[in-house]
């Protein structure tokens, strides 16, 4: 298994939309397997492709704590086919968001249709965290994140604490 640099906002490749992948095989689970190891390092509770450049429809998700043993969720082609008018708040993360947190209102349950890292189609009805990361991630298969649900002024000031974080990292490394 191998890790892979996360893509960090503002990235032009982060607000393209991803392809659905017509067969699972194992190019699929090779990179499936890197994804989650990448989440695992970072870490992290979820991963979409394209936060490491990949522009497929492609998610694994782990929301099992430390101390439980590990519940990895593999997403292939992940369609959320009902949102619940309940809603709920969490404060959210984002792995291409480094240090920025901020509490979204979304759905407080959901239901997924997907293909699984065999091939085989499942379908999964979500609520708490779970129903939160899902949605977080098929928004980023569809070049959407967090802070496009944030006024303006936040996003904004978001991005800019992210442009010059990377310029003091570049100094750093030249
Ligand atoms: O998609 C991503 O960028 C991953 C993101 C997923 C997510 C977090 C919170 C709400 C919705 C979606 C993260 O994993 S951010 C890091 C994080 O939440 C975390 C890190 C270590 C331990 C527990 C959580
Ligand atoms: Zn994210």
């Amino acid at each position: 298994m191998t890790t892979r640099k996360i893509l960090i906002e503002p990235d032009p490749i982060l607000r393209k939309k991803c392809l659905p992948l017509e067969t699972v095989n194992d190019d699929t689970r090779k990179l499936m397997k890197d994804m989650l190891e990448t989440m695992y390092k970072a870490p992290g509770i979820g991963l979409a492709a394209i936060q490491i450049g990949i522009l497929k429809r492609v998610v694994v998700i782990d929301i099992s704590k430390e101390e439980e043993k590990k519940s990895p969720l593999f997403l292939v082609n992940p369609e959320i086919t009902y949102r619940s008018e309940k809603t709920s708040v969490y404060e959210e993360g984002c792995l291409s968001l480094p240090g920025q947190y901020a509490e979204i209102e979304r759905p407080a349950e959901c239901r997924l249709k997907y293909i699984d890292y065999d091939g085989k189609p499942k379908d999964l009805k979500a609520e708490g965290l779970l129903a939160t990361c899902i949605q977080h991630e098929v928004d980023h298969l569809n070049g959407i994140l967090f802070i496009d649900y944030l006024s303006k002024l936040k996003k904004t000031m978001i991005i800019k604490k992210l442009v010059k974080q990377k310029k003091s990292l570049e100094r750093i490394v030249v």
